[in-house]
């Protein structure tokens, strides 16, 4: 690396120290990871393993069977319970280890440095103890991955640069969203010049539909009702949708996108129960409605576009359609 590249405004030298200094590190991410999750996470893992260091993943939750190829030739280990053999943490599109949802992970043992990667916001009485890598006006975790190589000095082989190039794909809606900034489309920029294949990514996030995917696309279609005068979309499925469509909770990833898609709607919902006595839901927004600071009243949070939450006051969709319509008026 070179004392220029260390001028980075975005990436704080001590991030870099970390990084120069680990030999081992161990890469988490949050429950239920998503393609920013999992495409920063491979872009990460894959470029450390190319600079002679060790990089171990351990995941939580379930994602995307389209997603599972980013997992492909990477050390996908157990959660340790022990974690004596690594000299550094690296903690991807989170900032609070109890994104992880690891039962009994709550702390790192002292003396272990954790590199947060993140770009969701803070809420209010959130101060998690290592930002190095916070920056919520990113598009992306793949972006910031990306700044943070490049401020290393570090080249991501062809297959690192694809997965960072899918993660910022992923969280902009494919280049479509409001955070699809001039940054995102540098940084994607930089990534397609290093060997990064937009259309193998685009074949990857929406090309490769699966027929329950699609079935389930259907019957989430078919429940869709709008209210306030058009203004907010609500959709649901249920565990007669999911199991005639033969499709679990991973199959649900954007579709709450159909609903925004609307003429009229700013805000879009997806409420879902797979009948495991959770009801999670999606929301998508548009300016000026904030998904997030909705979400936020339910307990859950994201991004200003792009949140979610569960309703743990609903035993149903309709209870919980109820209470996002009572919360939601006060927001169109
Ligand atoms: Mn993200």
């Amino acid at each position: 690396m070179t004392g220029q590249a260390r001028q980075c405004a975005a990436v704080p030298p001590p991030a870099l120290d970390l990084l120069d200094q680990a030999r081992r590190i161990l890469v988490l991410t949050h429950h239920n990871p998503d393609g920013d999750a999992l495409g920063s996470t491979r872009g990460l893992a894959l470029t450390l393993a190319a600079s002679g260091r060790r990089a171990d993943l351990a995941l939580t939750g379930s994602w995307t069977q389209s997603l599972s190829f980013l997992l492909a030739d990477l050390p996908v280990i157990d959660f340790p319970d022990d974690f004596s053999a690594y000299d550094l943490v690296a903690l991807l599109d989170c900032h609070c280890l109890s994104r992880v949802e690891r039962a009994g992970l709550k702390a790192l043992p002292p003396g272990l440095p954790m590199l947060v990667i993140d770009h969701h916001p803070l809420s209010a009485e959130e101060k998690a103890e290592a930002h190095w890598l916070h920056e919520p006006a990113a598009s992306s975790t793949g972006e910031l991955v990306w700044l943070l190589l490049s401020a290393w000095g570090q080249n991501p082989p062809r297959e690192a640069a694809e997965a960072l190039l899918l993660a910022i794909a992923s969280d902009t809606g494919f280049f479509s969203q409001n955070n699809t900034t001039a940054g995102a489309l540098r940084a994607a920029a930089d990534l397609v010049e290093r060997g990064g294949r937009l259309e193998t990514v685009h074949r990857h996030l929406r090309a490769d539909l699966t027929l329950k995917r699609l079935k389930l696309k259907g019957r989430a279609l078919d429940s869709l009702k709008l209210h306030l005068g058009g203004r907010l979309a609500v959709m649901t499925v249920t565990p007669a949708d999911f199991s005639a469509a033969g499709a679990d909770m991973t199959d649900t990833e954007d579709l709450v996108e159909l609903g925004r898609a609307l003429a009229g709607v700013s805000l879009s919902a997806l409420i879902k129960d797979d009948g495991r006595g959770l009801i999670r839901v999606s929301l998508r927004s548009r300016e000026p409605v904030s998904a997030s600071a909705l979400a936020g009243l339910f307990g859950g949070g994201g991004h200003r576009a792009a949140a979610a939450y569960n309703d743990h006051l609903a035993a149903t969709v309709e209870e919980a359609a109820a209470n996002l319509l009572a919360r939601a008026e006060s927001f169109l």
